[in-house]
């Protein structure tokens, strides 16, 4: 067979992404390690009168691909993507394309593009967001690499991505390894959206003592307005969900550990090499460590006597209907303030990778992209996509003058809100986090003159003065 494209790791993501092109008209060969899935995903096809096929070697699958040969790889990250790759070099000639879409570690794409390039073979790495559900009908694509490969796959990625309206979720988006970079910056933001949102769910539950019916709605009508997302979509559908074992809503069944697989991590580790602060990410992964010491928690809590949401015994507000209302409306208030400030520090990390690495990342469209299919999907982000039209080398998103106008009306709803968390023992360490980076990323004067002047008694280590050039020492004492 002459396949349009072929398509190796048959787990979730592979077996929903090769139907997804089988559907759109592509004819797809597919390979993987463990035959058997093979023939599950030509079976699990024909049942959908979709003609995938399945091949038992990767020297098969090459034979079958019409040139040039065009490989997507949906495996696990690391060793068994090398692993991979140096078997397909065996077959694959100058021109053909490797399109790695697993959520891969930036600096081990950019060692498989030199390693493809001794061979003369294009290397594309690329960000893939949705899910098993997106990968089957239209996900979010980030490619990034060679230019000559996305030509070559652009129309299949088109056709198999999302859609807003009629524009596809996927652009080319820069050189080298940035579609891994755009994918990662995408997860540590989805950290942080939901972090965001987990701790509103919380202060509504224990200030407000909203049930989960009540809850649920809340979040169901915020996802009419500003807030529209896939996020809150879930969250609001999670919170009417019945456990079906006991009489109990499901949520309230969960141990409260989460899981990462990394990307959040990895953001972090990026955002502290580089010297360009996420607070509202470092406070989501935080909180995610923090939440899997639960023995310690636990025994902490009997020791300090933790009560999540216990007001101090001289607290004389009680809190009536119209009050909960305004802290409710307030929430909303912050709860936005809050995504605009952490879209702002994602973004802005990104913008000077882009900048050190050369990649030219087009952040209007990379908001674009994210307008569907993904995780993070949100009206929200057509307004960044305008913001970033209207100024492509705008430095920090909020200084957009309709998001810093909202920042401006919205302000004193987050300062409530982190009073009102504090006051009754509710912690908000995502709204907090970017209330404090928000303050000093906009204060002219901070408290690091404090800083160098211990750093230069203890260690000599200089500062510099307001009123002269050059570098001073004090002998101190
Ligand atoms: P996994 O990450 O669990 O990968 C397992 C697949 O890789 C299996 O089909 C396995 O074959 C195959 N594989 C091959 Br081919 N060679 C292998 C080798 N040498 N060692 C180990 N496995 C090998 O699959 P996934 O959850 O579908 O995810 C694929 C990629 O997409 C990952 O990078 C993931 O991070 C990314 N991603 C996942 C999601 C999601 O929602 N799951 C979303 C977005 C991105 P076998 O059958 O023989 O074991």
């Amino acid at each position: 067979e002459e396949c349009d494209i072929g398509l190796i790791g048959l787990a979730v993501m592979g077996q929903n992404l090769s139907m997804n092109i089988a559907s759109n008209g592509f004819k797809i060969g597919v390979f993987n390690r463990t035959y058997s899935k093979t023939v599950d995903t030509v079976e699990i096809a024909k049942k959908e009168n979709l003609t995938i096929y399945g091949y038992k070697t990767l020297e098969e699958l090459s034979k079958n691909l019409k040139k040039p040969r065009k490989v997507i790889l949906l495996i696990k990250a690391g060793p068994a993507v090398d692993e991979n790759i140096n078997n397909i070099l065996k077959y694959f000639e100058k021109g053909d394309i490797i399109i790695d879409g697993g959520n891969e570690w930036y600096l081990s794409s950019e060692k498989r593009i030199e390693l493809c390039k001794e061979k003369n073979v294009e290397y594309i790495a690329m960000g893939v967001s949705g899910g098993e559900l997106g990968a089957r009908y239209g996900c979010s694509f980030m490619p990034g690499g060679s230019k000559y490969a996305y030509d070559c796959i652009k129309d299949i990625l088109e056709k198999c991505s999302a859609k807003v309206g009629t524009s596809p979720c996927v652009t080319y988006i820069g050189s080298g390894s940035s579609g891994n970079y755009v994918k990662m910056i995408h997860n540590g933001i989805e950290y942080g959206d939901m972090q965001l949102i987990a701790e509103s769910y919380f202060l509504m539950k224990h200030v407000l003592k909203y049930n989960n019916k009540k809850l649920s709605e809340v979040f169901k009508k915020w996802n009419e307005g500003i807030l529209n997302s896939y996020l809150i979509e879930i969250t609001y559908k999670i919170l009417e969900k019945k456990d079906g074992l006991t009489e109990n809503d499901l949520i309230d069944m969960i141990v409260d550990i989460a899981g990462a697989k990394g990307t959040g991590k990895w953001t972090m580790l990026e955002s502290v090499e580089r010297g360009i602060p996420c607070p509202t990410i470092c406070a989501a992964l935080d909180a995610r460590n923090i939440s899997s010491f639960m023995d310690l928690r636990t025994k902490t809590s009997s020791v300090f006597k933790t009560v999540i949401g216990a007001v101090p015994d001289n607290n004389t507000v009680t809190i009536n209907d119209t009050i909960a209302k305004d802290i409710e409306n307030d929430l909303l208030n912050a709860l936005y303030c809050c995504k605009i400030i952490s879209y702002t520090q994602g973004l802005f990390l990104l913008k000077k990778v882009s900048e050190e690495k050369k990649w030219n990342l087009n952040l209007g469209e990379i908001a674009r992209i994210w307008r569907g299919g993904c995780i993070i999907r949100a009206v929200f982000l057509d307004r960044i996509t305008n913001a970033y039209k209207n100024n492509k080398d705008l430095e920090l998103l909020f200084l957009n003058e309709e998001f810093a106008n909202e920042i401006k009306n919205k302000l004193p709803s987050l300062r409530k809100i982190i009073n009102i968390a504090t006051t009754h023992s509710v912690p908000i360490p995502a709204f907090s986090a970017s209330l404090a980076y928000f303050q000093m990323i906009t204060s002219k004067r901070l408290c690091l003159n404090m800083i160098q002047a211990q750093r230069d008694f203890f260690g000599s280590h200089t500062y510099k003065r307001l009123d002269k050039e050059g570098d001073y020492h004090t002998i101190w004492e």
